[in-house]
């Protein structure tokens, strides 16, 4: 087999030029993107394009649509959850996309502060990770629970998305959020399936971030990687711009769950917001 038509096991990108998870390969992914958890969210949010050009779901359940919203190519890409997945989603996207990408996750998330209830936006300023210390667990050493070091979202495109919601909504919560590795155990919820020795840690995690309003699942993992992605070709460090905005699904402190209306109503609000805010000048 002749060499440029190797699939390798460092990098298995298909014969066609497709990523080995995501399945998409050069020309079917923007440089703009917004990314969201579940596929309903993603296609409610391709309503909002003018056109939509090419739609592959891969066998892993990564969702991409790609269409035109004012003349500008834009994806929007379901990932499903988790740190893996966002890993996953922008390595792969990075491999297949030339020239700078600029990535706003619209996700959902739940407030641990008294100013973000149920239908409220959150703008994440900054991220940063909660994750189980197995250390704990097996070796009964250190706490259970690692509070990793903050991120910062990019300002440019987190200013101009907060500039236009607020247009748009009247007002924002803006603040830091916390990326957990499970919904469970490290956002502090409780159950008796599992020993999960999480009693103090919403306290801990207020203690150590005082600016923290939010607990979700991908922010930091988008935050981090766009921070640490490299030049390549004619590209300047970092390649990726990344903004992230939650709504509020769940009310840590009141202990209730937003309804299937609330979260329609919020995609509807939202929707054309953050399309505005991705084909602004600043991220050509
Ligand atoms: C958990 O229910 C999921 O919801 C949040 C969390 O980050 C996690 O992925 O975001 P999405 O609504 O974007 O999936
Ligand atoms: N997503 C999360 O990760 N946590 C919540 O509490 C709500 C949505």
């Amino acid at each position: 087999m002749p060499e440029e038509q190797m699939v390798t096991a460092n990098r298995p990108i298909s014969h066609e030029g497709r990523t080995y998870h995501m399945g998409t390969k050069r020309g079917e992914l923007a440089n703009r993107i917004i990314t969201v958890g579940d596929h309903q969210r993603a296609r409610h949010l391709s309503t909002f394009l003018d056109e939509i050009r090419f739609e592959h779901l891969s066998p892993r359940g990564f969702l991409t649509i790609t269409g035109l919203y004012r003349s500008h190519s834009i994806s929007i890409v379901a990932i499903g959850m988790g740190l893996s997945m966002m890993d996953f989603f922008v390595r792969e996207a990075r491999m297949v996309v030339d020239g700078p990408l600029s990535i706003i996750r619209f996700g959902s998330c739940g407030s641990i502060c008294d100013d973000a209830s149920i239908g409220d936006v959150i703008i994440a300023q900054e991220a940063f990770g909660i994750t189980r210390n197995y250390e704990f667990f097996e070796e009964s050493r250190g706490e259970p629970y690692k509070i990793w070091p903050m991120v910062k979202a990019d300002p440019k495109l987190t200013g101009e998305m907060e500039r236009r919601f607020i247009k748009e909504l009247g007002s924002v919560v803006k603040g830091s959020v916390g990326n957990a590795d499970s919904f469970y155990s490290s956002q502090g919820r409780k159950g008796d399936e599992f020993y999960d020795a999480n009693d103090g840690l919403l306290e801990s995690i207020r203690e150590k971030y005082e600016g923290v309003v939010g607990l979700e699942m991908e922010s930091h993992m988008l935050f981090h990687l766009a921070k640490w992605s490299t030049g390549r070709d004619n590209l300047r460090p970092p390649s990726i711009r990344a903004a992230c905005v939650l709504m509020v699904y769940a009310d840590r402190q009141g202990d209730r769950f937003i309804d299937p209306q609330t979260s329609k109503y919020l995609v509807e609000k939202s929707a054309t917001v953050i399309l505005d805010t991705l084909v602004s000048d600043l991220t050509t």
